[in-house]
């Protein structure tokens, strides 16, 4: 195997705002995007730098730099790149000279035959976390990882790769952070200090650029929100898709759907979606519907509508070849599908029998494929679910001479999740003429938050999974992702009861909350398991609807820094070594406020570590003090959630569905404390794009102890507020009455 390592540099000059920096073997690329944001690109000699499928900012025209007797150096305000020019080497500073992060002296950047890799040096107590959706623990240190874009069924807690690929982690050493985000699509690899001796940290991959953007903002929040300005933020997501959405592969006919949603209203348990999984379709060709069983679409939808309930529908990428299908006689004609080096049309066997791919990497190919989702849409389907998308085919293992365009599949795989969704999302926002479509895609690259929610595919219905899920979940908000589920009730195997209850428990805490099982598993609508039962899951779903405003609330923060709903508690304690321990390291705050510790159904009671500060339990506004570990009860019927003293938590009062009224009041839950806090309370009309021509309702919810006074700001936008009142309700306050007030747009202050 041939070994390059990168050499001396020859020359440096300037070119289109980048510098440029030759050696015998390669060009190296760095551009500033801003103070603490730099990219480095280094190519083979003669190769242009890939595309990025994920980077929608263009890098400053202007930087500092400097030739030094034998180093280049980038001073940026918060950054210092000291380039080391014999050898060519990379090395990172804060703007006083502190390491953040440095490459290996000895093998710094190099080629293993194709494969690109970059050496870096291991600190001895670096910490590492991110990469999205990958087992193990929240501390990646000692780990080694691949992305490689798969379809894991019967995945365990352990296995790598999964579905989705985000080459972005976050490194911890000496008190301070930096982010490290390696934009390359090819099958990639990390290893933060596995088997190297403790000496170093690597990362690379099979093919392309050692393309790297470095994130020198000290503090997780900060580099979060750097990554998601250069990679993009979500939308706001259609207020519907936060309620409780009931899925199953699959509810057979329009019949069955219908009598689920049916039976919620009956039952008055709280619920938005219903699923229609791969059998409603003729044949599974996509974008068809099934004669028999679903005979009149619209009218089935109609009839949810009347009962206030939104119907997603999946759709997978593999086309049935079949001379009398629509999809496929176009795709065939046009060119759209993937191919052999020959020009042949590539076949993989999927549901539907034998198949074709189209390229989604195709701009033309998406528009296609976007247009077709009227069949859907005219009906009334306002949600589409992207499943299979690694791609996936029977054998998984589709040949790497399989072409798309000029590329071929080892350097597409990675991204072709994310490009189906993204043309199944500017199609339908087409189709749907202003109304917000809710995507929902399995396989995923950065920047996929532009487009799509994800699921993190088929789990088990275990305590280990429900555990492990939250884990995920948490990591991949590191990584921009804000709206996410997992299949609550487990997709294989059948729950106990008890976890049934559980991980419902659990689901008002989880960004997207769905209930999905495998075809053959028995059946998980929350009256399946007892009236007692039915009744706690019915509470749990209810109290989502409650916190609906502060979960609002919470997306809009995530459009607008980045930050995710689901947070590690690493964000917010990155410094507490307790947060890291595997014991706690499922824990998150929900929202700014909100602390859940997910728990095995199995425990009645559990040791609960709270961060530094006060906190109260929701259930009970018992108070603890914090930087310690509880030990709490923790029944079915009370998950242990607490709330951060100072928290202000606006809810409202139990709805049936988000297109219902509610009794038009705005709860504003205020637990006390003795620091200062405040909340930005967001709301719109949930469905359109109006909120993003101002037509939005937001002002500044702010708790002043010292003062004893709790204020609201004045109204920013002009969408005027569902709730015509608000309520003060106090936790932990002596003798203070609730107060009531009408909600109008101005600056408010009561005092207490
Ligand atoms: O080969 O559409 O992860 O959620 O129910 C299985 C059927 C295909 C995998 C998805 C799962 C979905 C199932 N799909």
């Amino acid at each position: 195997m041939q070994i390059d390592i990168l050499g001396n540099a020859d020359t440096v000059t300037e070119r289109d705002s980048s510098l440029l920096i030759q050696t015998a073997e390669a060009e190296a690329r760095v551009w500033v995007y801003s103070p603490t944001i730099i990219r480095v690109c280094v190519t083979r000699n003669g190769k242009a730098p890939d595309e990025s499928f994920a980077v929608i900012e263009k890098p400053l025209d202007n930087f500092t730099w400097q030739k030094l007797y034998d180093t280049v150096e980038i001073d940026t305000s918060a950054l210092k790149l000291v380039i080391g020019l014999h050898p060519l080497r990379f090395s990172f500073f804060t703007a006083d000279g502190k390491p953040l992060s440095e490459d290996d002296e000895r093998f710094g950047i190099n080629w293993q035959a194709d494969r690109v890799v970059n050496y870096r040096k291991l600190y001895p107590d670096e910490k590492f976390l991110g990469l999205g959706e990958k087992a193990g623990d929240l501390n990646r240190r000692g780990c080694n990882y691949v992305n490689w874009n798969t379809d894991a069924s019967l995945h365990t807690i352990t296995t790598d790769p999964l579905y989705k690929t985000f080459p972005f982690f976050i490194g911890l050493h000496g008190g301070l952070s930096y982010g490290l985000f390696f934009d390359n699509t090819h099958r990639s690899f990390f290893d933060f200090g596995a088997t190297t001796d403790e000496q170093m940290s690597w990362f690379g991959a099979d093919g392309g650029d050692m393309n790297y953007y470095f994130f020198g903002a000290q503090g997780l929040r900060n580099i979060i929100e750097d990554y998601t300005w250069l990679t993009g933020r979500m939308e706001m997501p259609p207020l519907w898709s936060l309620g409780y959405q009931q899925c199953r592969w699959s509810y057979m006919s329009a019949q069955e759907v219908l009598d689920v949603a049916r039976r919620f209203r009956e039952r008055n348990i709280p619920a938005d979606v219903m699923y229609c999984d791969i059998d409603y379709m003729d044949g599974y060709k996509i974008f068809t519907w099934n004669k028999e069983t679903f005979p009149d679409p619209k009218g089935m939808i109609d009839e949810l509508k009347a009962m206030n309930f939104k119907l997603v529908t999946i759709v997978d990428p593999g086309i049935k070849i079949d001379a009398d299908y629509k999809q496929y006689k176009e795709g065939v004609d046009r060119g759209y599908f993937a191919t052999y080096p020959n020009g042949e049309l590539y076949v993989g066997s999927v549901w539907p029998g034998r198949c074709h791919f189209p390229d989604f990497l195709n701009e033309e190919v998406r528009e296609w494929w976007g247009a077709a989702f009227t069949t859907l849409a005219d009906p009334g389907v306002e949600g589409f679910w992207n499943d299979m998308n690694e791609p996936a085919a029977w054998g998984q293992n589709m040949p790497w001479m399989v072409k798309f365009g000029d590329k071929f599949m080892p350097e597409v795989r990675n991204v072709y999740g994310m490009q189906m969704s993204r043309g199944t999302y500017d199609g339908t926002k087409r189709i749907l003429k202003g109304k917000r479509p809710f995507i929902l895609t399995r396989a995923a690259y950065c920047g996929t938050q532009r487009y799509s929610a994800i699921w993190t595919g088929d789990n088990a219905a275990t305590d280990e999974h429900m555990l492990f899920g939250q884990r995920l979940v948490n990591s991949l908000g590191l990584a921009g992702m804000s709206m996410i589920g997992v299949d609550i009730g487990g997709f294989m195997g059948n729950p106990t009861p008890e976890l049934m209850v559980r991980w419902n428990s659990l689901g008002p805490y989880v960004p997207m909350f769905r209930n999905h099982a495998a075809l053959g598993m028995s059946m998980r609508e929350p009256w399946q398991w007892g009236d007692e039962y039915e009744a706690v899951i019915k509470k749990d779903i209810e109290q989502r609807y409650k916190l609906l405003p502060y979960i609002y609330s919470g997306f809009y923060q995530s459009t607008q820094t980045g930050l995710p709903l689901a947070r590690t508690l690493a964000i917010d304690y990155t410094t507490d070594e307790s947060v890291y321990d595997p014991f706690y390291q499922n824990q998150f705050l929900f929202g700014d406020s909100i602390l859940v510790a997910p728990v095995a159904s199995t425990f009645d009671s559990c040791d609960v570590y709270l961060p530094a500060g006060d906190w109260y339990r929701l259930s009970s506004d018992e108070k603890f003090n914090g930087n310690q570990s509880v030990t709490v009860p923790s029944p079915l019927t009370d998950l242990p959630v607490f709330v951060k003293a100072g928290g202000i938590v606006p809810m409202q009062s139990v709805i049936q569905s988000t297109n219902e009224p509610g009794d038009g009041i705005l709860q504003i839950h205020i637990w006390n404390g003795d620091e200062p806090n405040a909340f930005v309370y967001y709301e719109d009309d949930g469905s359109t794009y109006a909120y993003q021509e101002g037509v939005y309702h937001k002002r500044t919810i702010s708790f002043d102890p010292q003062k004893k006074e709790v204020s609201f700001s004045r109204v920013e936008g002009s969408h005027t507020s569902k709730y015509s009142k608000m309520r003060l309700v106090w936790h932990g306050f002596e003798g203070v009455d609730e107060v009531e007030m009408d909600n109008n747009n101005e600056t408010l202050t009561i005092n207490y």
